[in-house]
């Protein structure tokens, strides 16, 4: 098994679109308006969608990858680590899994592994740097995938959210769950589900008390410092102070800080901020 035969596929909400040192593809998200049509890939503009979108009124939805969408980005790498956003609010982990028949049913040579990340953004970033270093480690793709879903297991996801308007509109909570974000000034705080879905810890009054609550929760989860990933939407201030907080009292933390892409930021909306961490 040499290295290059590996290729790690994950859809866009991971934010990740290109990968160095190993074999890497995204497959893209779509964000659809009356308008326009959103590709979450590298050639989009996404501060100038966020900003169609604050000025837009209308009815907006997404769509995830289909299977052929899926099997273009295995390509013709002989083993796949397919990871997607969590299968409870989106079809993605559906086609993977219908797209990783047909691929090997057409190559019987070849395998593919998916990955319901029950999460999305900044946690699947983790895992996909997991990924990427097993296999630089040369390990055997099977191994790879225990060790990935053990891995898994013990990351987490925190976001606060400042709306929750798309997210409602687009069934993916009820109204009645958005409302934690519905009041101006009020932050909802929540974390992925072990079942993947999205689940409101508390409502915070002012950026400062929610990024306090986001960091008592990650402790309370098992957050010890490590490898941690903030994915935001044009909240690049509460970003560095959430950073600034997390190594006040764990200084030998790994954080990385970045802008969220398309499928993150439309569900996240502008000002909205999500946390990938370990856990111990
Ligand atoms: O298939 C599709 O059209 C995509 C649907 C995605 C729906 C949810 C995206 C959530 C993005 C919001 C905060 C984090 C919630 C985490 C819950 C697991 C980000």
């Amino acid at each position: 098994m040499s290295l290059t035969d590996m290729k790690i596929v994950a859809d866009s909400s991971a934010d990740t679109l290109c990968f160095e040192g190993v074999a890497f593809a995204s497959a893209p998200l779509k964000i659809i308006t009356a308008e326009k049509e959103y590709t979450d890939d590298a050639a989009l503009n996404v501060d100038g969608m966020v900003d169609d979108l604050l000025h837009y009124k209308g009815k907006s939805s997404t769509a995830c990858p289909g299977p052929a969408d899926w099997i273009a980005a295995f390509g013709d790498a002989k083993y796949v680590f397919c990871l997607t956003i969590t299968s409870n609010l989106s079809g993605s982990y559906n086609a993977a899994c219908i797209a990783k028949e047909d691929y090997e049913s057409a190559h019987p040579d070849r395998k593919v592994f998916v990955y319901d990340s029950l999460s999305t953004g900044p946690e699947m970033r983790l895992v996909i740097e997991k990924n990427a270093a097993l296999i630089s480690e040369g390990k055997e793709f099977e191994e790879i995938c225990r060790e990935i879903t053990a891995y898994g297991k013990k990351t987490g996801l925190i976001f606060m959210l400042e709306s929750m308007r798309n997210l409602a509109n687009n069934g993916r909570v009820s109204h009645l769950t958005a409302k934690a974000a519905g009041l101006l000034g009020i932050r909802a705080v929540g974390k992925a589900s072990d079942e993947g879905t999205l689940q409101v810890l508390e409502k915070c009054r002012g950026e400062q008390k929610a990024l306090k609550a986001i960091l008592q929760n990650m402790k309370d989860l098992g957050m010890r410092g490590g490898s941690i990933k903030i994915s935001h939407c044009d909240n690049l201030d509460a970003a560095n102070t959430l950073k600034a907080m997390i190594l006040a009292e764990f200084n030998k933390a790994k954080i990385e800080i970045y802008r969220a892409r398309a499928l993150v930021s439309f569900y996240a909306e502008k000002g909205g901020l999500l946390v990938g961490f370990e856990k111990n």
